[in-house]
């Protein structure tokens, strides 16, 4: 039976060019700053961010955490969309571990939080109130159909941010997504903030890894919230190879994860009871709402399981298909054809 796995492009292996990295890795104790790899890793990605220094983290999650605990002291106020990956997947850990108070405005369907509520939302000096010291911003936005937010609305974010002294951090787990599909340069999208995290282990394909950049106060200040997490590894350059050749290598192929995921929303547009925006499929997601109350996201998903097509179910008429490295067009035609199928049957 043929596998298409459309779940997330977490799913991806790591290539062969990454495996010889890893075995040929040169490493090093991290934790006293000495693996040569993670170094290196860490001095490309700082460059391809345009910012001071990095970090590598074992994950987008991590990443997101260590930034927030430096940006922001605990009771104070950070302001988010609520459907970020932070404030929904993360297990409200800035709250949970900081002591920081979420404040979220609501998304616009690409992502976007809406430039006059960010203003409002900031605090004025008032001993009722918590202090606002940090906006973040997504991009690509998982929940907002991974639409890439473009410089300009970025660089506004940052006016308002810069204005009003409070900080912005970009979760940018596929800011290399929004990159390719937006043809700009990572580094155009985030020159206004102050931190920004991406991932190698998505649609990289690397096995394990995320980046945190900003300046050099920074991340030293990071380095100290990852060892308080349990984040500091010593050999860890055997990751970070891999995370290297995921950077040089597997960035510029992105493109035809996009078209993909085009195909597959255009596959999917004319099943009737099935609604999908193929001109809001700009990068690697497709998200498919289900029409017919009779059919569940979760019976669908079970359904096309059993015939080889795997898709994440994100609500309860709601599916998630991810495009990556291993999905090819012919894995796209049929995976939207193995769902027509299951449809029409329902
Ligand atoms: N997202 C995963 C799931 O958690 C939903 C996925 O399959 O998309 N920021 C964003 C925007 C993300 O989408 C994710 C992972 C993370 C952060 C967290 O990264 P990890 O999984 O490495 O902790």
């Amino acid at each position: 039976m043929r596998n298409v796995d459309l779940r997330s492009d977490t799913v991806t292996r790591p290539t062969r060019a990454m495996r010889r990295a890893m075995a040929e890795a040169e490493v090093g104790d991290d934790v006293f700053g000495e693996d040569p790899t993670i170094n290196r890793l860490e001095e490309m990605a700082a460059e391809r961010m345009g910012k001071e220094a990095a970090l590598f983290v074992v994950s987008g999650t991590m990443a997101n955490l260590v930034s927030l605990l430096v940006h922001c002291g605990r009771g104070d106020e950070v302001i988010l969309g609520n459907r970020s990956h932070t404030f929904l997947y993360e297990q409200g850990g800035c709250a949970g571990l900081g002591g920081i108070h979420p404040r979220t405005l609501p998304n616009n369907p690409d992502g976007t939080l809406d430039l006059h509520d960010i203003e409002a939302a900031i605090r004025p000096d008032n001993i009722h109130f918590p202090r606002t010291r940090l906006i973040v911003l997504e991009n690509t936005h998982n929940r907002c159909g991974g639409n890439p937010l473009g410089p300009g609305y970025m660089n506004k974010v940052g006016e308002i941010a810069r204005r009003n002294r409070v900080r912005v951090h970009v979760d940018g787990a596929r800011i290399f997504n929004a990159a390719v599909s937006l043809c700009v340069d990572a580094s155009e999208l985030v020159s206004q903030a102050d931190s920004v995290s991406f991932c190698l282990s998505k649609g990289l394909a690397a096995p394990v890894g995320s980046l945190v950049c900003g300046d050099a106060d920074f991340i030293q200040e990071a380095r100290r919230a990852r060892k308080l997490v349990g984040g500091g590894m010593r050999q860890a350059g055997i990751l970070a190879a891999a995370s290297i050749v995921a950077l040089t290598e597997m960035v510029d192929r992105l493109a035809e994860d996009h078209e993909n995921a085009r195909a597959l929303a255009e596959g999917l547009a004319g099943i009737g009871s099935l609604s999908v925006d193929p001109d809001g499929t700009r990068t690697n997601m497709v998200y498919i709402t289900i029409r017919d109350e009779r059919i569940s996201s979760y019976d669908l998903a079970e359904r096309l399981r059993v015939k080889g097509v795997l898709l994440l179910p994100t609500g309860p008429y709601e599916l998630r298909a991810v495009t990556h490295y291993h999905i090819t067009a012919g894995d796209v035609d049929h995976a939207a054809s193995v769902i027509r199928n299951e449809i029409s049957n329902a």
